[in-house]
């Protein structure tokens, strides 16, 4: 274990004092609680405290103190985008996106549905109808990335891929709520992801992991030459399908180049096998690399088969040259990594110890020339540890690989590495810290753009084993944060993780900067808007309006701390009852919500949102409704009265 409270300097608590010294700089009352912090370290120091309580104790930042970056972070099979600070690694907000969510009513509200069900494919509808349910309400989120404006975040969106059912979101960061959720047809389990760089995004890439018969009716199952595989650009802008290469073997990760010309994934089951000893056979998979503008080239020039309503380029091995090249790369590689120098590409080895080195100014010869050897784009294969998964980048000329199997990071230099391949006799690994347990993916502050600052690594650990109390078989995972300094790597936090810390990305918080309240004209809620104005109720004013359309009823409300519009409504059992609440309230942090007993209907309301639920009233009686948010010392007051009459009564 790293020990992180004898080394001067060096305590989180040390290296925060400074951060607030900066900012005393700026606004003056940063100096006293500078005091304070350097008080409390020389305290435990002093104190002899053990290192496991410092560093707790330095997980956390001064009381009302901001954090310098936004983490966002996937949520693996929860299914929803969790956003942290950093440095203190407190959790700030979920944000629901592909799971239900029992406070905010994401998955239940009809302005959520129907993001789900715009971005729905005819089949899965036909198929979700069939099964009685609307929505599938799981996801896998593995992979956010915020959109970039050249070579950087540019604070607009946040983009993430649901590998459980082969979709793709965007979360609008100025709410940091979704607005598209889009199922990719002909792929199947979406799971690498990544917005375009350069010159802006511009096209979201998403690797198809699953290989699916090329006709997939039912009528083929073991014939591995029918299989095929895709890869998808989506427009970032529309999130409409630009465009998709059919490739050969599967797809893992992917990253693009800082140029715009190249997009690349990894593949580690070139084998096309059905089976574990099939998939793991050869000794080398591959890289798929992708030409941009000759793809971009051939849709232009018409050559590409139409798929179910998009446009499929055929890249598979040994067709047309000039879409696709296979990269062989040792041995069934995983995670696919851009440096910050804008030149190097780490390909992660998984079951090899090695990382490849790729140099994106070679790709041009392999697409330009005849009989270009695809190998000569690797230009050092460094051995680093075992399992290899993820690389991520200092902005100084260095890397930091994940090792699964040895529960370790590696800090190595790129420059050192391919110096070494060329024969020097140079060290090129410079660190290997312990973390706990088995990591997966790792991060650096602005690690994945231009601007990578090399302050902060975050190790995304699968087992945290004996690091907290037991809480039964289930087990959290483990996320790390190190200090990076001159000296290397500095553990100072670990924090458990419920389901899964898969990845992350650390965004200055500059970069961010989210609304206090919903613009009345959002178009989160435009289709509720329009069925107002139908209704002649006008939802930006004082509403308690209930109108009786058939066996449809919709009651409009809003609310103002501490009260709704309407006290009470009544309708009839077997209606389709719609409640739609607007909050009038403007006041930063004062959300609403409405929660109705026993239907098992809530939803959140936001300082100048309109939400909406719709609902069977199917048992006669008496229902309170209440505002689920506090929101006032009456908020347990906020309440009023459901009444369904039996029918024919
Ligand atoms: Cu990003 Cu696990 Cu989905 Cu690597 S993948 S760990
Ligand atoms: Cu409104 Cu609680």
């Amino acid at each position: 274990m790293t020990d992180t409270t004898n080394k001067p300097g060096i305590s989180r608590r040390g290296l925060l004092g400074a951060t607030a010294g900066g900012a005393a700089l700026l606004g003056g009352a940063g100096g006293a609680r500078l005091a304070m912090l350097g008080g409390a370290a020389g305290l435990a120091t002093a104190a002899g405290t053990a290192p496991a309580r410092a560093a707790a104790g330095a997980a956390s930042l001064a009381p009302g103190e901001l954090d310098e970056y936004y983490g966002i972070w996937s949520s693996g099979q929860s299914g929803e985008l969790r956003i942290l600070g950093v440095p203190s690694m407190r959790e700030l907000m979920r944000v629901p996106v592909f799971n239900r969510c029992s406070a905010t009513g994401w998955g239940q509200t009809n302005e959520s549905l129907k993001i789900f069900e715009d971005g729905m494919l005819p089949e899965t509808r036909a198929f979700l109808n069939a099964n009685g349910k609307r929505i599938h309400d799981n996801g896998d989120l593995h992979h956010p990335h915020m959109s970039f404006t050249e070579g950087t975040y540019d604070g607009r969106y946040i983009f993430m891929n649901d590998k459980a059912n082969t979709r793709v979101a965007r979360v609008r960061c100025d709410v940091m709520k979704p607005d598209k959720i889009v199922e990719i047809p002909n792929a199947k389990a979406i799971h690498g992801l990544r917005p375009q760089k350069w010159p802006r995004t511009g096209y979201v890439f998403a690797n198809g992991e699953d290989e699916v018969p090329i006709v997939n009716d039912g009528s083929i199952l073991d014939e591995p030459d029918k299989y095929v595989n895709f890869f998808t650009a989506i427009d970032g802008d529309t999130m409409e399908i630009a465009w998709q290469v059919m490739v050969s073997g599967n797809l893992d990760n992917t990253d693009c180049d800082y140029q715009g010309k190249y997009a690349f994934s990894t593949s580690y089951n070139s084998e096309m096998g059905m089976t574990l000893p099939e998939m793991t056979e050869n000794e080398m998979d591959h890289v798929v690399i992708f030409n941009l503008t000759e793809i971009e080239k051939g849709i232009a020039e018409g050559d590409y088969t139409e798929m179910n309503g998009v446009k499929v380029i055929d890249g598979r091995k040994e067709r047309n040259k000039k879409y696709t090249r296979y990269v062989p790369i040792p041995n069934s590689p995983h995670g696919i990594n851009t440096a910050p120098d804008k030149i190097h590409v780490c390909v992660n080895g998984k079951l090899s110890p090695t990382v490849s080195v790729l140099d994106v100014r070679k790709f041009d010869a392999l697409f330009e020339e005849d009989g270009v050897d695809p190998r000569s784009v690797v230009v050092a294969e460094p051995e680093l540890g075992l399992g290899p998964l993820h690389t991520c980048y200092d902005g100084r000329g260095n890397a930091f690989t994940t090792l699964f199997l040895d529960s370790q990071v590696v800090k190595w230099n790129i420059d050192a590495a391919i110096r070494a391949a060329k024969g020097e006799a140079v060290e090129y690994i410079l660190q290997k810290a312990d973390v706990h347990y088995q990591p997966g993916h790792n991060s650096t502050s602005m690690g994945e753009t231009l601007e990578a600052d090399g302050k902060w690594y975050i190790s995304m650990n699968k087992f945290s084993k004996d690091r907290f109390l037991n809480v039964g078989p289930l087990k959290p995972e483990n996320e790390q944060l190190f200090a990076i300094e001159d000296g290397g790597l500095t553990l100072v936090h670990d924090g458990p993780t419920f389901a899964e810390p898969h990845d992350s990305i650390i965004v200055r918080r500059d970069i961010l900067n989210p609304r206090n309240a919903w613009d009345r004209n959002d178009p989160m809620w435009a289709a509720t808007r329009a069925q107002a104005e139908a209704d002649g109720v006008n939802i930006d004013d004082w509403a308690d309006t209930v109108i009786r359309d058939g066996d449809k009823v919709r009651v409009y409300m809003s609310s103002v701390a501490p009260s709704f519009s309407l006290e009470k409504f009544e309708v009839t059992e077997g209606d389709e009852v719609t409640v739609i609440v607007t909050n009038l309230d403007d006041i930063d942090d004062l959300t609403h919500g409405f929660c109705l007993n026993n239907h098992g209907v809530a939803m959140e309301v936001g300082p100048q949102a309109t939400a909406s639920v719709t609902f069977t009233a199917s048992k006669p009686g008496v229902y309170w409704y209440y505002c689920q948010w506090f929101c006032h010392a009456l908020h347990m007051e906020m309440r009023g009265r459901m009444l369904v009459k039996p029918k024919g009564a």
